[in-house]
């Protein structure tokens, strides 16, 4: 049986982006508007660019779906760029007659301009940039819809909030419960924090004008996992290692913690750890979740917790210093229509990917080839490890 995995493909003003998700059960009823509202938001958030008035991404489904249910086979979904109506000499995949595209020469300081054309051979930098931006972004969320359809099947929700936008943090919370993530995406910030939300988006308001980017943090939580995903084994399934990597190959992540991190290392190991109590109602149960529902590279039946900070985007409506790569002589970076922060809709692709990431554990653990068999080889596991 193929191993639960995906695979995106697609350029930001090419005609539009492709993810092939394999390894899903068959049997599984997936809900179209459950994978588009995903899609609409990430394109939620103050603070986004012109391109967003442009696209309304909706998902199209091309294989391994049929009147809803999966079928076992890898799944399509194509993400059109509508875009590419604007861009349609420049970024066509066949050469246009009596057209040549002007070549981007301005690399911008932060983005994979310079490195990429070095590496592979370009003098035109948008054959890197167009692969590189964040657009990307959209045919991750299509994929990580199906296997948040997955898990919502397995009783298992995911959720994020912004927790910085810049200078402005928002006011901690604990015990975040699902019903907390109700009313989250009508926040101009996805944040929880109503004083704060107000605040960040003065923050965007105040240093768009000054021609600004601006970066932040945000936490993606998730609930009704079972107990023992990823393995103490061996590195390569630790599941905190894999929700770092997925987590940092988000664009523009630079930073990712399991839970209370960065807290828990000031702090003496009597204050570090989730100390394990039990009874005849709960089971085994914590008080604390400073681990963020990690021990050991497994889950441990707590909400999982796993916080990220975003770098604030490098293309700059007032550019850095560059050096033009055709003359080798200082010049400004690429001055293009751009967000001045996507920190919002970083939070909803971290999302995606988590789904992605824990899906891939369930489909390991558990196996089966019918949604149904998935659902019966967890209920055993749960009786055996008495998981309540
Ligand atoms: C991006 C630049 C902007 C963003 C884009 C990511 O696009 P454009 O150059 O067309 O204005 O809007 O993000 C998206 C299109 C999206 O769907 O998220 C970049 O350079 O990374």
């Amino acid at each position: 049986m193929t191993a639960f995995r995906f695979t995106t493909a697609g350029e930001s003003h090419g005609p539009g982006l492709t993810a092939i998700v394999e390894g899903v059960p068959a049997g599984l009823q997936l809900d179209r508007e459950a994978l588009d509202r995903d899609m609409a938001r990430r394109q939620l958030g103050h603070g986004r660019g012109g391109r967003m008035r442009i696209e309304t991404d909706t998902v199209e489904v091309r294989s391994g779906l049929r009147h809803g249910r999966t079928l076992g086979s890898p799944i399509a979904l194509l993400v059109a760029n509508r875009d590419y109506k604007n861009w349609e000499d420049r970024m066509n995949p066949w050469p246009v007659k009596d057209f040549e595209p002007e070549e981007v020469h301005l690399p911008r300081p932060g983005h994979a301009d310079l490195v990429g054309s070095q590496k592979y051979g370009f003098t035109d930098i948008r054959n890197v940039l167009e692969r590189a931006s964040a657009r990307e972004t959209a045919a991750r969320v299509a994929a990580g819809g199906v296997a948040r359809g997955f898990l919502t099947a397995l009783g298992v929700e995911v959720h994020s909030h912004v927790s910085r936008i810049a200078s402005v943090v928002a006011a901690e919370r604990e015990n975040l419960t699902p019903a907390d993530f109700a009313g989250i995406d009508d926040d101009p910030v996805r944040t929880l924090d109503p004083d704060a939300s107000k605040e960040m988006v003065a923050e965007i308001n105040r240093l768009r004008k000054a021609n600004e980017s601006l970066g932040g943090t945000f936490e993606v939580l998730a609930f009704g996992l079972v107990p023992g995903l990823g393995s103490h084994v061996s590195w390569e399934d630790r599941l905190d290692g894999r929700l770092a990597g997925a987590v940092a190959s988000i664009q523009s992540i630079k930073g990712v913690a399991i839970g209370e991190a960065w807290d828990v290392a000031t702090r003496p190991g009597s204050e570090a750890h989730d100390e394990i109590f039990w009874s005849e109602v709960d089971g085994y149960f914590r008080e604390t979740n400073r681990a963020g529902g990690l021990e050991g590279g497994m889950t441990n039946g707590q909400p999982l917790s796993v916080r990220a900070a975003i770098k604030p985007i490098s293309t700059l409506t007032k550019p850095l210093r560059s050096v033009d790569t055709e003359t080798h002589q200082p010049a400004q970076a690429l001055r293009e229509r751009t967000d001045s922060t996507v920190v919002p809709a970083a939070a909803v692709v971290a999302e995606a990917m988590v789904c992605l990431v824990l899906a891939r554990a369930y489909r390991e653990k558990f196996g089966g080839d019918h949604i149904d068999d998935v659902l019966g080889a967890i209920d055993a596991y749960k009786a055996r490890i008495d998981a309540r």
